[in-house]
Parts: C-alpha cells; sequence; structure tokens
C-alpha cells in the first residue's frame, strides 16, 4: 500500500486535495478546448506535458465527464480492421497500458482479454480476416474455436441450442476494460497541475470568425479571445461546428448502456456479439456493463428506454442463459456523432483555428490518449501527425473515407 493512501486511510478527508482547482476565466487563451470530456482533456494535458503549452482553457457545459466519458462500456482494444484504424487505436491501448504510472493514480486498467462472436460462416469469414490484418499491424488477435471459448468462458452456452449457435471467436488478449471515471480525472488532474485551466458550467454560445480565422468564443461567461479553438465535443460536435460555419458529415444517435446488480466473479474476458447486438463485461464491483447497437434514430436524447432492456436482456439470455434472474440496476444513454465511414474527424477544417477532433460514434473514450497526444502535437508543430492523417476532415471531398467495420456497436 502506498504511503499516501495510508496518510489518506488515518487523516480521513482533512487529507485529500482536490483532483483539479476552479481558476477565475480569463479573457484570452492561446488555446480554447470545447469539451470536458477525456478527448478534451487528454488534449489539454498533452499540450502542457509533451509541448509545455499552459495557456490552455477547457471549457465544459456541465461537468467533466458528464458526456460520452462518463457513459460508455469502458472497452478498450485494438483489433480493428482497416491498418489505419489499427495503428490508431493500438497506440491508444499502449498509452492505457502506462496511464496509472503517469497519473500516478490507478485507472485500473485489466487486459482481459476480448472475445467477438462469430455465429455465421460470413462473420466467421470477417474474424479471420480481421486477425490477418490485425497481425500484419502487430496485433495479437487470432481466431479460436468453440473449445476454445469454452475454456475462456465455461458459463456461456456454446451448444447447438441458441438460435445463432457461436461457431468461433476472434481472440485478442490485449483488449480489455478501464475506469472510464479515473480517466477523466486522472487527465483533469495531471491538466490542472501543469496550470491548464478547467471551467465548468461554462457553455459556449458563438465563436467569432473574422476573415476565415477564429479569433474568440462567446460563453455565458463572457467573450474569450483566442486563435486556437479545438471542438472535442462528442454528441453535440455539429452544434459547435456550426458556429465557426463548419459542416461536419455527421449523425447523432444514443447508444444506451446498463449495469446489473453485483454477482461473485464469474466472467473475466469482454464479450461482444455482433450478430445478437450485445457486448458485456464484468466489472471490478461485480456488475454485468452491458451494451447494444445504437438507437435506430437521431436523437439529442439521453434516456433509456423499456425496448431497449428488454431487447438487450432476450439476446445476453440467449448464450447465457443462468443469468435469467439477475436484477438490472441502472440504464442510461450516451449521444454517438456518427460519420459516414465510421471513422473519426480530426484535425484542421476550412476556417483557420478551429480544429475538431469529432465523429467519435461508439468508439470515442477508448482513443481519448491517442487522439489526446496526437492533437496536442497538430496544435504544437501546426503539422497533421502521420497517424491521424487518413481522418482528416477533407477525405470527405477527396473521396478517401476509412471504412472502418471493426466499429463495434453501428448495427441498424
Ligand atoms: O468499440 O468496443 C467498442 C464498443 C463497445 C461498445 C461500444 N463500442
Amino acid at each position: 500500500m502506498s504511503l499516501k493512501l495510508l496518510k489518506q486511510g488515518l487523516n480521513g478527508s482533512k487529507s485529500l486535495t482536490p483532483m483539479w482547482r476552479e481558476q477565475p476565466i480569463k479573457d484570452r487563451y492561446d488555446v480554447v478546448i470545447i469539451g470536458g470530456g477525456v478527448h478534451g482533456l487528454a488534449t489539454a494535458y498533452y499540450l502542457a506535458k509533451n509541448h509545455g503549452i499552459t495557456d490552455v482553457a477547457i471549457l465544459e457545459k456541465r461537468y467533466i465527464g458528464r458526456g460520452g466519458s462518463g457513459r460508455n462500456t469502458t472497452i478498450v482494444r485494438s483489433n480493428y480492421l482497416t491498418p489505419e484504424g489499427i495503428l490508431f487505436y493500438d497506440e491508444s491501448l499502449k498509452l492505457y497500458e502506462d496511464l496509472s504510472q503517469d497519473f500516478d493514480f490507478n485507472i485500473m486498467f485489466s487486459q482481459r482479454g476480448h472475445l467477438t462472436l462469430a455465429h455465421t460462416d460470413a462473420s466467421l469469414r470477417t474474424m479471420r480476416w480481421r486477425a490477418e490484418v490485425n497481425q500484419l499491424q502487430g496485433v495479437d488477435s487470432r481466431v479460436i474455436s468453440p473449445d476454445e471459448i469454452k475454456e475462456l468462458v465455461p458459463f456461456m452456452d456454446l451448444s447447438d441450442h441458441p438460435r445463432f449457435p457461436v461457431m468461433g471467436a476472434l481472440y485478442h488478449p490485449p483488449g480489455g476494460v478501464v475506469r472510464h471515471d479515473a480517466v477523466v480525472w486522472g487527465y483533469a488532474h495531471g491538466a490542472d497541475k501543469r496550470g491548464v485551466h478547467i471551467h465548468q458550467l461554462t457553455e459556449v454560445t458563438g465563436i467569432d470568425v473574422e476573415q476565415n480565422k477564429v479569433v474568440a468564443v462567446q460563453t455565458n461567461r463572457g467573450r474569450i479571445k483566442t486563435g486556437t479553438v479545438v471542438n472535442a465535443t462528442a454528441g453535440w460536435c455539429t452544434l459547435i461546428a456550426d458556429m465557426a460555419g463548419v459542416k461536419l458529415p455527421v449523425e447523432t444517435r444514443p447508444l444506451q448502456a446498463a449495469v446489473s446488480e453485483p454477482l461473485k466473479p464469474f466472467l473475466d474476458t469482454v464479450i461482444v456479439s455482433g450478430t445478437l447486438h450485445f457486448y458485456l463485461s464484468q466489472s471490478d464491483r461485480g456488475e454485468i456493463v452491458t451494451g447494444a447497437s445504437v438507437d435506430p434514430y437521431t436523437s439529442y436524447s439521453m434516456d433509456a428506454t423499456l425496448g431497449f432492456a428488454e431487447g438487450l436482456a432476450g439476446h445476453i439470455l440467449e448464450l447465457f442463459p443462468s443469468l435469467g434472474k439477475v436484477r438490472l440496476m441502472r440504464q442510461w444513454a450516451g449521444l454517438c456523432d456518427m460519420t459516414p465511414d465510421y471513422s473519426p474527424i480530426m484535425g484542421f477544417t476550412p476556417v483557420e483555428g478551429f480544429l475538431v477532433d469529432v465523429g467519435w460514434g461508439t468508439y470515442g473514450f477508448k482513443t481519448g490518449p491517442v487522439s489526446g497526444k496526437r492533437m496536442a502535437e497538430l496544435i504544437a508543430t501546426n503539422r497533421t501527425p502521420d497517424l491521424i492523417a487518413p481522418f482528416k476532415y477533407d477525405r470527405f471531398f477527396e473521396g478517401r473515407l476509412v471504412g472502418e467495420k471493426g466499429a463495434a456497436s453501428v448495427g441498424r
């Protein structure tokens, strides 16, 4: 046990220092980041840590981590389908591996392995395809048989009784889960410590552009002059981009999720079934953390629905009938900004100084570290890093889409 922890245990809350501070808001910053989720916070953190740029404000309409960063199912993996996607997601996974040490704060990262089930010949073929592309990029991923799955998940029904029997799976040992709030708090703490200002309850109401250049943002707390604005507002990115006159090819859909009551440990991998539309893992508290596809309509609603819970439970029970008596404890929804190719949009836009880190669909949380690191590099050098060049805004006009069918929960 660390000395710090022991001291806190003995002194109670007296020895606790806040993870980040409230600072007076200035009327000018070198960089203004809109959105206090993991992407915005990580961008500020790496700007300060890697590039010494500390005159940075994060503007968050509500409280940090209130959007997708606090509403996801905490899955981290890099077994994507496109070489561009795999390299990008893999850098994030590697950053996650060192993040607890980097923060000096436990983010409860657990590389417990990730299984994507195949229930048809066609999906088995896709898993083989993914495994080959993964391996070519150096990512640990392979197709395994039902017998091997049984070893990893003895509770799953691998007989021919389910409507869609399991024929195999893509197994990705480095995939896993991480405590999402801890990631938000760790980045907030690290950014604050280096001089970044985090302004909660600060809503952006307009962006001032003169001669095609950003000059300021308008907020409910006054006007802030700046030459660099980063739109890191998953779920609301089109509304912010509209303020700068930038159109984004994005539609917004809710993605619902749920947790069960706590159970004794029985599942130590992440399970995904594209055919049955569910994914689940067991948290360190014993809850089953689970979700399904995006809702089949565009909306900004973050309400949970009974229809979703019923559909999800029905699908899970097909493979885990022994969970029949388990009660759902909580349900919620987050907003997903979906692009036409299921890849993000990162970097420069036609408006000088207006940068985007958006279009994060159902895969944004896992990429917080790499997005923050690479967006910070782009801001510091005014050059697009090679790793994120495939995701540039211009690809939609140049016809260079990055069709990322390894994205989860995009079925409709
Ligand atoms: O991309 O792994 C994923 C994922 C899981 C749930 C939503 N997206």
